[in-house]
């Protein structure tokens, strides 16, 4: 497959990088972190969106070796900030096929030692299908991460379905609510009684809660006065390269 070839030479090539979305705190009404998202430039394909590419590198196992590179760039990246008097906290997408094996744990406390990352700057996001796909050592990885510093977030919250026994059986800081309960939250009752009632869950269970996909002032005024904790959205900012993302942290939001 051409793009399995392309994907191969993606980092020595030096064409795939980072784009930072600001996390804003409604409390503090201040930026407190950035999420990491992938990009990928081809030379001959182009632009290629995640949603696309990664599939691809998951089926091949190219996603090891991707994923250790967002991961010790995007540490990279907060200590850089760091260093200026911007602390920020980093979250990071993490695909279930990355750490099926316990090698990920290492791997993961090498990059941060070598960043010189705090790691509890750190945060890293799973999906409800991360469980359904290892269901052997799942545990036993997910406790890794905790006993290193490192925060661990549920994303789409709402959209697979084993969401509860995730919150009841494993160590899990945050959880962010999909955006597909978030866009029409104005307009449909039932996203209204989701988003209000997984705002209580996550509070009740001393879990934090982020809203992604914000676009209007509306919902957002929505989300303050139903208690959330945070929100990420093109209402603040879309995913920015690093120089770009820097005022937003020396603004607060
Ligand atoms: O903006 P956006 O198109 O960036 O992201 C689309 C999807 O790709 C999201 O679901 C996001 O979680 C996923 N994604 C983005 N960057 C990464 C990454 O570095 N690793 C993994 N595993 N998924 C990513
Ligand atoms: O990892 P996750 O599935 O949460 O990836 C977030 C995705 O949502 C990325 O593709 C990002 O570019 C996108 N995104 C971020 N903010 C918004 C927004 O306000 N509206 C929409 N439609 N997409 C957003
Ligand atoms: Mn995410
Ligand atoms: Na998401």
């Amino acid at each position: 497959e051409m793009m399995e070839g392309r994907l191969k030479q993606a980092i020595h090539n030096q064409s795939l990088s980072l784009v930072y979305q600001p996390q804003v705190d409604l409390h503090k009404e201040k930026v407190i972190g950035v999420e990491a998202l992938l990009r990928w430039n081809d030379e001959v394909l182009g632009c290629v969106a995640p949603l696309t590419f990664i599939p691809v590198a998951e089926k091949t196992g190219l996603i090891k070796d991707i994923g250790l590179w967002v991961l010790e760039e995007a540490c990279r990246q907060a200590s850089l900030w760091k260093k200026e008097g911007l602390p920020v906290r980093m979250s990071v997408n993490i695909s279930a096929v990355q750490c099926r094996d316990r090698e990920f744990i290492q791997q993961l406390g090498e990059i941060i030692r070598k960043t010189d990352m705090n790691p509890w700057l750190l945060s890293l996001e799973i999906t409800e299908s991360f469980l359904l796909s290892q269901l052997q050592n799942g545990q036993e990885v997910l406790e890794g991460i905790k006993e290193l510093g490192v925060h661990l977030s549920i994303d789409d919250f709402g959209t697979g379905y084993s969401t509860l026994s995730y919150l009841k059986n494993f160590p899990v800081d945050s959880l962010k609510i999909d955006q597909s309960f978030i866009r029409d939250v104005l307009i449909k009752e039932k996203d209204e009684v989701i988003v209000t009632s997984v705002i209580k869950l996550a509070r009740n269970m001393n879990v934090k809660v982020v809203a992604e996909g914000v676009e209007s002032s509306e919902v957002l005024t929505f989300l303050k006065e139903n208690d959330c904790d945070e929100v990420q959205g093109y209402l603040y900012c879309k995913p920015l390269p690093p120089h770009e993302v820097t005022p937003f942290l020396l603004d607060g939001s």
